[in-house]
């Protein structure tokens, strides 16, 4: 009875580990995306747009559809994590590019974190990226 279930758990196992090879070959990896900012500055006031590229490295390509599904921006660079500022997405740009709104309310430089789903790729893509407000 221990003896089949451990040979069960190990064909699982070998299925797993084999299904994974296969992955790694079929697709690019999430880790093989990235968000750049199109503009590393932004000036110092209310609605104020912050685009965003999706790329994939290993291609240099702009990637379309990617589902935002977290945003968050603060003052963590400057050891003012907790001044965060409420942002939204705005629609618009050009494929692979995303676009959102939000006040900067201070100068300095502020952390916008990305979490997005790629389709057809598993996992998330995480992102974190310092903006300059300037005035
Ligand atoms: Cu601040």
């Amino acid at each position: 009875m221990k003896k089949l279930t451990i040979a069960r758990a190990l064909r699982v196992a070998l299925l797993a580990l084999a299904a994974a090879g296969t992955a790694g070959v079929a697709r690019a990896d999430i880790k093989d995306y990235e968000f750049k900012l199109v503009e590393p500055t932004v000036a110092v006031g209310k609605d104020k747009i912050v685009t965003v590229r999706l790329v994939n490295k290993t291609t240099g390509k702009p990637v379309p559809d990617a589902v935002i599904f977290a945003t968050r921006l603060d003052m963590a660079p400057e050891g003012m994590a907790e001044m965060a500022t409420k942002i939204v997405a705005e629609p618009g740009g050009e494929p692979g590019s995303y676009r959102f709104k939000a006040a900067f309310g201070m100068e300095g430089k502020w952390l916008l974190s990305l979490g997005a789903k790629v389709q057809g790729e598993t996992g998330t893509v995480e992102s974190k990226l310092v903006i300059t407000a300037q005035k």
